[in-house]
């Protein structure tokens, strides 16, 4: 049986062709113009990127390798009495397009269990910093504590680098990444939450068990994990984390220089940091506007304008790309539904409700493109039921599951040769002078 790595080699060798055509052929053909409000607000829907992974359609949501959420979970191989897919198996396909036999998955499993054990001086690093850092800067200093064992950066460093072979140690620092990032978290959560008391990896669990294993989470939880950090993976390549990798690999840093750098966005309010913040709305709410009385829509509604009206954005909600709700809201909303406890937890009600006003609540405020619910506005409350309560851990298990897409496309972005990356900027002069001429 070929391994990935060989599977994928030739998947790279036969997709190289198409990108070498349309850059000779076709590289002159525009696909998009750039507008003054564009240039200045972020560079919203500009079409200047490309990445076979995902797609995000406004109006259907994500597409992994062409499946939507509920394709890619019927089609990708279970663990054992689980609902979920691997997260093996899911980078498998993220990688190939293919979705692997059981064969193919349980060869990825054995691979990551011979990568996952992480260097000791890595949780020397951690235990250096104090210990009320945030969760967020902990992990983004174990994964570029890593840096010195980069492959890629030895193969630069060799004196023999070679731009054809170059993804091939990209994709060893690439799987070494994701199979030691649950590792890292589970540490950090151990050292935060647990009183530093650390749990050995079983060598018997995939990546999402092990993880729930490691932080002494319960069997229901393994199905929690391996949900989540699929979920989380990838969201086509524009959107900050991603991007910040893509761009960081660009000028050929490695793996772990690209995605500390990524992890660093995603640590931003607007972005991953918003699950967390939905949990930090929802309970001010609960304290706030329904300590001894039921939560209504008539409070909810109350407590969206305060918080608009008081300047801020309503966290979970809106999209830069998405106009309807994010499928991967709805995901997780399922598995609520369909978890008995959660179906009935008070929390998850409150979030069905919230769901049921806000978007008329940021139709009628105006301003929000889209007000419809974002991943983040479900995220925490599967978190707080099986009693992860720690809610600025939130956004990094957000960054393990991160770490699948933003891994799969650099060693894409390596195989395909593309171009560090340099948007021109021009000046407000230049604008104000293309403004009057119109
Ligand atoms: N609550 C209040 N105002 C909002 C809003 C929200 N949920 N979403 C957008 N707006 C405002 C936005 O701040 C902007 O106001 P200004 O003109 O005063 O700057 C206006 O509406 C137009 O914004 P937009 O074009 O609709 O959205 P953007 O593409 O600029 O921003 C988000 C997209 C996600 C940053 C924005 O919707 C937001 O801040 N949402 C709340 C935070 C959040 O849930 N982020 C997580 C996003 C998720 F997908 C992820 O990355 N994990």
């Amino acid at each position: 049986m070929a391994t990935l790595k060989e599977v994928l080699a030739q998947k790279i060798a036969d997709h190289r062709p198409r990108t070498t055509k349309l850059v000779k052929e076709f590289g002159k053909v525009v696909i998009d113009q750039v507008t003054i409000d564009q240039c200045i607000g972020g560079a919203r829907d500009v079409r200047c990127l490309v990445t076979d992974i995902s797609y995000l359609d406004p109006q259907e949501g994500i597409r992994f390798r062409g499946k939507t959420i509920p394709e890619t979970f019927e089609a990708l191989p279970k663990a054992k009495g689980s609902k979920y897919p691997t997260v093996e198996s899911f980078w498998y396909f993220l990688l190939t397009g293919d979705v692997p036999t059981q064969a193919q998955v349980d060869a990825v499993v054995a691979e990551w269990k011979t990568r996952q054990i992480v260097p000791s001086y890595v949780w020397d690093a951690i235990r250096a910093l104090p210990r009320d850092s945030h969760p967020m800067v902990m992990l983004s200093v174990g994964i570029l504590a890593l840096q010195k064992d980069s492959k890629f950066a030895a193969f630069y460093n060799s004196g023999k680098f070679n731009k054809m072979t170059a993804w091939e140690s990209v994709y060893e620092d690439a799987s070494d990444l994701c199979a030691r990032i649950p590792i890292i978290a589970a540490f950090i959560y151990n050292l935060k939450y647990r009183s530093d008391f650390q749990t050995a990896i079983d060598p018997n669990l995939d990546m999402g068990a092990n993880f729930a294993h490691m932080i002494g989470q319960c069997e229901e939880y393994k199905d929690v994990a391996r949900m989540y950090f699929i979920l989380h993976s990838d969201h086509e390549s524009g959107n900050v984390s991603a991007h910040t990798t893509h761009l960081v690999h660009s000028a050929l840093s490695d793996p772990y220089y690209a995605y500390s750098a990524g992890l660093n966005g995603l640590a931003g309010p607007l972005h991953g940091l918003a699950n967390q913040e939905v949990l930090d709305w929802t309970l001010k709410f609960q304290e706030k506007y329904c300590k001894d009385v039921e939560p209504t829509k008539e409070l909810v509604t109350k407590a969206l304008w305060d918080t608009l009206n008081a300047g801020q954005v309503v966290p979970g909600y809106g999209h830069a790309v998405l106009r309807k709700t994010d499928p991967r809201y709805m995901s997780q909303r399922e598995f609520c539904l369909n978890t008995p406890g959660l179906k009935d937890d008070k929390l998850f009600k409150l979030v069905a409700m919230i769901f049921e006003t806000a978007p008329g609540v940021l139709t009628e405020h105006g301003k929000a493109k889209n007000p419809w619910p974002n991943v983040d506005a479900q995220s925490g409350v599967i978190q707080w039921y099986y009693g992860l309560r720690e809610w600025d851990f939130y956004t990094v298990l957000f960054g393990v599951g991160r770490a699948l897409g933003c891994m799969a496309n650099i060693t894409w972005d390596r195989g395909l040769g593309y171009a560090i990356e340099r948007p021109k900027s021009v000046t407000t002069a230049m604008l104000e002078k293309w403004a009057a001429e119109g």
